[in-house]
């Protein structure tokens, strides 16, 4: 046999085994055609404003890739679809974990398709870097919305900062308002400074609660009443309702207390139940309510003008503090550099003056 000779490189492939008669080799041909083609900007783009979720997603994964040609093309495809987003109701939601956020998700997401909305779900969650998405742990509880073809759920990017995550959630909503969705859904648990990166996001912020016993207002987080637009009671169900609606008054008479805001709305509180759908509708209605406010007094379009500017900022600052530490000459200096600060050989301002310079000089 004249290929006898044996082949030492690690490049090497054992020949593999044809498939079997079964498969017919058009449909294998296909598939494989499928995953090696690398989709162009222009195709990626005509898919998702054709509403093709795989084109959605493709792009959704190329702005989350940190790879440069990635983040460039990334970048052709948000560009491009920028003209047909906006037109949308973005809603974010947080609440404590086991609150029911997934669940009244699912009950509240099925309620607006049946009411002829396309919905995406997606997720801010910072500590899913970890977990790599507990939204996908999530798509169990969102059973009904993950079948159903006007639903599109996302699990959270990964990253390395809040910041990241956040921006790349952010050009995720335009992609998914390019793709034809109208009511974008934003998840957050409560991490850190997460629910003030979904506020900037987000036209109607809302709190998801549960009663507790009597002192409903301890354990929430400063700043996160300030921001709600509703506060819902979730659970009041069974024997469950009672407190609830104490809850409710309680919450109530708390919101009484914070001064007047910008956008004209004043903050509703209102219970529901994700299991039996009770309060559902309501909590619909109510954002319909904002909507007519906020776009009546022009709210609504200032703040969207004031969140992307806020995003501008965010991702110049993000990028330079990436920049900054990703910069090998200041990864080499910046070890002995800190102990030089603890053993007091050099101020700390001084320390961080010479690095700066070190960087921005180049
Ligand atoms: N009784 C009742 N249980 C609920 C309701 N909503 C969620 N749950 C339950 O609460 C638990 C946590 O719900 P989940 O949606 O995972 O909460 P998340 O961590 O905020 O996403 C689950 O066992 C749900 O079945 C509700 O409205 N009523
Ligand atoms: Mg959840």
């Amino acid at each position: 046999m004249a290929n006898k000779k044996v082949h030492t490189s690690a490049l090497l492939e054992k020949a593999g085994i044809p498939p079997p008669e079964s498969i017919s080799s058009s449909v294998v041909n296909e598939i494989q055609q499928f995953r090696k083609v690398q989709p162009t900007s222009k195709e990626l783009v005509d898919g998702i404003l054709n509403g093709n979720v795989t084109a959605l997603s493709r792009a959704i994964t190329l702005i989350e890739s940190t790879n440069a040609t990635h983040v460039e093309k990334a970048n052709e495809v948000i560009n491009a679809c920028l003209p047909y987003a906006n037109k949308s109701v973005r809603i974010g939601i947080t609440g404590v974990p086991g609150v029911g956020k997934s669940t009244f998700i699912e009950a509240f997401g099925k309620y607006l398709t049946g009411l002829g909305k396309k919905v995406a779900v997606l997720a801010v969650d910072p500590s899913s870097t970890i977990s790599h998405g507990s939204i996908l742990g999530d798509k169990t509880r969102m059973e009904e919305l993950v079948k159903d073809k006007n639903a599109y759920i996302r699990p959270s990017a990964s990253g390395e900062t809040l910041g990241g995550v956040a921006r790349k959630t952010r050009e995720t909503i335009t992609l998914c308002e390019a793709a034809g969705f109208d009511t974008i859904i934003i998840e957050t648990v409560g991490v850190g400074q997460s629910e003030t990166a979904v506020h900037s996001m987000v036209d109607f912020f809302l709190l998801l609660k549960i009663s507790g016993a009597g002192d409903e207002l301890q354990g929430i987080k400063r700043g996160i009443m300030e921001m709600a637009d509703a506060i819902v009671i979730n659970k009041a169900d069974g024997d469950n309702i009672k407190k609830a609606n104490l809850a409710k008054t309680e919450f109530n008479r708390a919101l009484h207390l914070f001064p007047a805001k910008k956008s004209g709305w004043i903050p509703t509180v209102s219970t529901c139940s994700a299991i039996t759908k009770e309060g559902i509708e309501e909590v619909w209605k109510t954002i319909l309510k904002f909507l007519e406010v906020t776009k009546e007094n022009n709210y609504f379009f200032e703040k969207r003008k004031v969140q992307n500017l806020f995003w501008m900022m965010e991702t110049i600052n993000e990028q330079l503090k990436l920049n900054f530490y990703n910069d090998p000459e200041i990864q080499k200096l910046l070890d002995s550099t800190k102990k030089a600060v603890t053993t007091d050989e050099i101020s700390p301002f001084a320390a961080a003056q010479l690095l700066l310079k070190k960087h921005f000089k180049k």
